[in-house]
């Protein structure tokens, strides 16, 4: 586009940098769109009416009742969702919400205090038979790596979770499973947020962090007709904020 020639730089190159914010913006915008409905969301900015129990609010639940001896494992926090893992606890911390999708994207912002300390996103069918606890699929998210795990064609598989505990697994089972799960190496600083992203298209899942995509991998159980639980799994702590859920299909 031509500028009169008395237009001084300065004004040429704000022209320019509004520009490019507008494109910059709308691109982001245009890929959320991208993912489907948005069939839920939640920001957290609420407070609990005590700190004693778990009262995460917008029909999430918990498993601190079963897991540890009711203890407070979930607290609102400043806006965001802070979960962590009770002294007492004999599993990870599971806080759940209810949801239903065959393709679609789960998306949050998620912040670590530590190198070692991990979100694993488990998409559930409790009506699933086939599998334990309706574990369908894993998006573990951690500093250092994302491993993408397929749980109903593999390590929940009831048949295979029996054989494996009954130690009678084939060498072509064991062979099998190992084709059940990739990782993906990636570095993010730990005690800032982070944008998360899994989706699910088909027989393919993938992750995208920041804006880079970290991951994609394809297995027959991702593929699974009806997701309609989302476990947010934490072994140690993690923060979360801003979750949203768009539905493809
Ligand atoms: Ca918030
Ligand atoms: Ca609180």
């Amino acid at each position: 586009m031509p500028f009169p020639s008395d237009v001084p730089a300065i004004a040429i190159m704000k022209y320019l940098s509004t520009i490019l914010c507008f494109v910059f913006v709308s691109s982001a915008i245009t890929a959320e769109t991208d993912y489907g409905t948005l069939i839920f969301e939640d920001d957290f900015e609420r407070t609990e009416s005590q700190e004693l129990k778990d009262e995460p609010g917008n029909e999430w639940t918990t498993s601190s009742d079963k897991t540890a001896k009711g203890n407070k494992q979930v607290d609102l926090r400043d806006g965001y969702l802070y979960i962590y893992t009770h002294a007492e606890a004999n599993h990870a911390t599971s806080v759940r919400h209810a949801f239903a999708f065959k393709n679609g994207t789960i998306g949050m912002k998620v912040k670590f205090d530590d190198a070692k300390d991990s979100l694993k996103l488990n998409f559930t069918d409790l009506g699933e038979k086939s599998v334990h606890a309706g574990h369908l699929f894993n998006v573990t998210v951690s500093p250092e790596k994302v491993s993408l795990t397929d749980l109903k064609t593999g390590v929940m598989n009831l048949q295979l979770r029996n054989a494996s505990k009954q130690k009678t697994l084939t060498k072509e089972q064991k062979a099998d499973l190992k084709t059940k799960n990739k990782d993906f190496a990636h570095q993010r600083k730990t005690g800032t947020w982070h944008q998360i992203y899994a989706t699910v298209e088909g027989d393919e899942v993938s992750c995208t962090i920041n804006g880079e995509k970290i991951g994609l991998y394809q297995s027959p159980g991702f593929a699974h007709e009806t997701k309609t639980l989302i476990r947010l799994l934490v072994a140690r702590n993690v923060c979360v904020d801003e979750v949203r859920i768009w539905r493809k299909e």
